[in-house]
């Protein structure tokens, strides 16, 4: 309750500090504190009490002497009634109106009053151990005529004064003033030494424990005698000896003040703390224990402040849009900010605490930071994620660039490793928080790690890459040629893929071997990785091999084809009658054999010479000469070759065996059409010759020429199939021939003719020394052999029916 007048009256701003009844106004006295701001004084600030019997003036004193408004007993009412009666009730507390430092005074209920019985001491007591615990100064206002008396109004309030005092255990130093009320005539000088022998005797006379038996008055009190004239009958002179006591209260706290010598003061903030507790010890009838207490007023104050601290800070905005930037985003300067935020909560604390016990605040100061620290921890730790997550792509960016500059992976993976790692140490000394000890090493190591699993990464990446496209340029450079060779394949086939796959793997390695200078890999990496390169272009080779020797039989065939159906100049072959077809189909499976041994077996090692190819032409292609039915003693009857391991075996000698039997099923078709192709021009013309009735000299010449021909093939018919087919598909032909017959019986005659001249004389032969000597031979031969070849058809014409008795040797 502030009062409600104006001026000085209204800066007291009094509250009722405890009722009649004992019941503190904690309320009040938190309003009380506000309003006179008395947190903030920190120790500068005095408590005032006043003691003293019941309507002794003591109000009147207090309002005039601070400037207060408590209540006074309305003078002429008392009188009237001359009864006097209770004024204040309780304990009452104001501030001492214009008095530096701030100055607190509390007005208590009168002592020896009627209104709580003779015998009802205890209110008194408890006023008088709170006023004492709580002040600086204690008043104690006496009636002047009371001095030296043996039943005084003030002794029994001395008593207790003392008494009580005992209870404090180490009590506070408290300047007493005995304020000689109603002066008379009796100078100060004479009365102070009589009081003070009053005061001495009293404290001698009151039961001390032990540790204070001998401890002197003085320990405990300063004492300060006043006399002060009535102020009914002597106002004037009143006011004025009050106003020169009023001075007296100015800066009494400081040193030589009245209160110079005060110990152990609560500090402001803590005052409405301690003064509930101090009477709530004192209700309870309690020792009270005011070091004890300190302590405890300095833990709870001190716990307040730093809960107090610690709320502000997490609510403050400053904080909240720190935190929610660093969810998202590094900040600039984060330690530099918080260590700052959390500078200002440490010392707003140390502020407010700075008067409570050194022990208590620096405990309750541990707990805010450990709290706070733990508050700010997660976003130190983010701040570090971001930080270590930025530095990452930093060097991934410069590890990249720098590769693409082409300085060696070694190098550039170890600068740009140091460069961002030193960047990163930087970053970490400016999210550094002054009042924490963290530090980044455990986020610097994971950095470190990510950092080289990344190098390594990469490292193997660009290793397979290299190696990936070394192999490519193998196949591309091996493929190709070793199909060819491998198509074309003779004696020399093997010993030109080794050389080929030596000449392109030496280069690939010596090529490789310098790209990889860069990564500086140990010897024995390096070995491997240049050994993988090998073995894989031998890969090549094989695969390529393998993957020919599975269509073996297809290039055979086309082999065998070409071959039998090429002259030696590569012209297609146009079966006249005279070719050997018997050598030829020879040649060309002799060739398609070779092909056949050389894709047998893998030879890039230029291992001994196997006799894979031996051992083939002796059991295939030869095999007619020597005992067709056995095969006890086949060397094809085997999955082996002899002196090949079987990872070099390609197509074993049974699978040549039996593809062979394939191959020679699958050309026999080709060198049967040849045959066909000769018998029919001779089939053809023995047809004509029947149809046109004069079938006989046809007969023999169509014999003669058909037999001429088989002397150098075979002596085969074609088979029935065959020329039921020239029957049937030929019909139309036949029948239109046969509607105009003398034209194409001309032509046929004259081809039949000239044939059979051909064969006779061997033209081919005669002109293979030269025109000129052919020429001359055969105009020799020209008449005896057309006159013999009548002969012969004559003969034949008359004996058609056995031609193995009259078939001509081969000349
Ligand atoms: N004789 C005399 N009377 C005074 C003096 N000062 C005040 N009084 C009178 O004493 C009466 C009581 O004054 P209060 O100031 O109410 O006294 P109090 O000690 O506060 O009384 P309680 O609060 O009831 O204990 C009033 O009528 C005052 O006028 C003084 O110096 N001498
Ligand atoms: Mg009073």
């Amino acid at each position: 309750m502030c009062c409600p007048f104006s001026g000085d009256k209204a800066e007291c701003c009094s509250t009722h500090l405890i009722d009649g009844d004992g019941t503190f106004n904690a309320a009040g006295l938190d309003g009380f504190m506000k309003a006179v701001k008395l947190a903030e004084c920190g120790l500068s600030y005095a408590v005032v009490s006043i003691m003293g019997p019941q309507s002794s003036g003591k109000s009147t004193l207090l309002n005039h002497l601070f400037h207060t408004n408590f209540k006074e007993m309305d003078a002429f009412k008392g009188r009237q009634v001359s009864i006097l009666s209770q004024t204040t009730k309780g304990i009452w507390m104001a501030r001492c109106a214009g008095i530096e430092p701030c100055t607190i005074v509390m007005d208590l209920e009168g002592t020896d009053g009627r209104e709580r019985g003779e015998d009802d001491t205890a209110f008194e007591k408890q006023s008088a151990l709170f006023a004492l615990a709580v002040s600086d100064i204690v008043l104690i206002n006496m009636w002047c005529h009371d001095i030296g008396r043996e039943h005084a109004a003030n002794k029994p309030l001395l008593k207790t004064v003392f008494e009580v005092m005992m209870r404090l255990f180490s009590p506070r130093k408290t300047t007493l003033i005995f304020v000689i009320r109603d002066k008379t005539r009796t100078p100060l000088e004479n009365l102070e030494p009589v009081l003070r022998e009053d005061i001495q005797k009293i404290w001698d006379s009151v039961p001390k424990p032990e540790a204070h038996k001998q401890t002197p008055l003085s320990t405990f009190f300063n004492i300060e005698v006043v006399a002060l004239s009535s102020f009914e009958e002597k106002e004037e002179q009143f006011k004025e000896q009050v106003a020169n006591l009023r001075q007296r209260f100015y800066h009494s706290i400081a040193p030589g003040g009245l209160a110079g010598d005060r110990q152990g003061v609560v500090p402001a903030s803590g005052f409405s703390f301690s003064a509930q507790q101090i009477w709530k010890v004192i209700k309870e009838n309690r020792d009270l224990d005011l070091p004890a207490h300190k302590v405890m007023v300095a833990t709870v104050r001190c716990e307040e402040i730093a809960n107090e601290k610690y709320s502000a800070f997490v609510s403050n905005k400053e904080w909240c849009a720190l935190e929610e930037a660093v969810k998202s985003q590094l900040v600039p300067d984060f330690g530099k900010k918080l260590s700052s935020m959390l500078e200002t909560c440490f010392s707003g604390y140390d502020d407010e605490t700075t008067f409570f016990e050194e022990g208590v605040r620096m405990a309750k100061r541990k707990q805010m930071e450990e709290k706070l620290l733990l508050l700010v921890q997660p976003a130190y730790q983010s701040t570090l994620e971001h930080m270590s997550s930025e530095t990452l792509e930093k060097f991934n960016k410069a590890f990249e660039s720098a590769l693409s500059e082409g300085q060696g992976f070694a190098i550039a993976s170890r600068n740009c490793k140091t460069s961002v790692m030193k960047l990163f140490d930087e970053q970490c000394k400016g999210a550094i928080i002054k009042q924490s000890e963290w530090d980044s090493s455990k986020v610097r190591d994971k950095l470190s790690q990510d950092i080289d699993a990344h190098i390594a990464d990469v490292r193997n990446a660009k290793l397979s890459a290299l190696s990936s496209q070394y192999e490519s340029q193998l196949k591309e450079l091996l493929n190709g040629p070793v199909e060819a060779l491998l198509q074309a394949a003779n004696d020399e086939t093997w010993p030109a893929i080794r050389k080929l796959f030596k000449r392109e793997t030496d280069a690939a390695v010596s090529e490789c071997s310098s790209a990889l200078s860069g990564f500086e890999m140990s010897e024995d990496s390096k070995k491997d990785f240049l050994s993988k390169l090998r073995s894989q272009a031998r890969d090549i080779v094989e695969n390529k091999a393998k993957e020919e020797a599975g269509r073996v039989l297809s290039l055979m065939k086309e082999r065998f084809t070409t071959i039998f159906n090429h002259d030696n100049d590569q012209m297609p072959r146009v079966w006249t009658g005279k070719e050997d077809i018997r050598a030829i189909t020879k040649t060309a499976r002799s060739s398609s054999l070779k092909l056949l041994s050389v894709m047998a077996a893998i030879r890039l090692d230029g291992d001994a010479a196997d006799r894979i190819a031996e051992t083939l032409v002796l059991t295939l292609l030869d095999a007619k000469k020597g005992d067709k039915g056995s095969t006890a003693n086949d060397p094809l009857a085997s999955s082996t070759w002899d002196k090949v391991p079987a990872s070099r075996t390609l197509i074993t000698p049974v699978q040549c065996k039996s593809l062979w039997g394939q191959f020679q099923r699958e050309t026999e078709y080709t060198v049967t059409q040849a045959i066909t192709a000769q018998a029919c021009l001779i089939f053809m013309l023995f047809f004509l010759i029947a149809s046109l009735g004069s079938f006989q000299p046809f007969i023999q010449l169509f014999k003669f020429v058909h037999l001429e021909a088989n002397k150098r093939s075979t002596n085969w018919l074609p088979p029935p199939w065959a020329i039921m087919a020239l029957f049937i598909l030929g019909f139309n032909e036949f029948m239109t021939l046969l509607r105009n017959p003398l034209y194409m019986i001309l032509i046929f005659v004259t081809f039949l003719l000239l044939k059979a001249l051909w064969v006779q004389l061997d033209i081919g032969a005669e002109f293979r020394h030269g025109f000129l000597p052919g020429i001359l031979s055969l105009s020799a031969k020209f008449l005896p052999t057309v006159l013999n070849l009548m002969r012969k058809l004559s003969e034949q014409g008359q004996t058609p029916n056995n031609p193995r008795v009259e078939r001509p040797h081969e000349s």
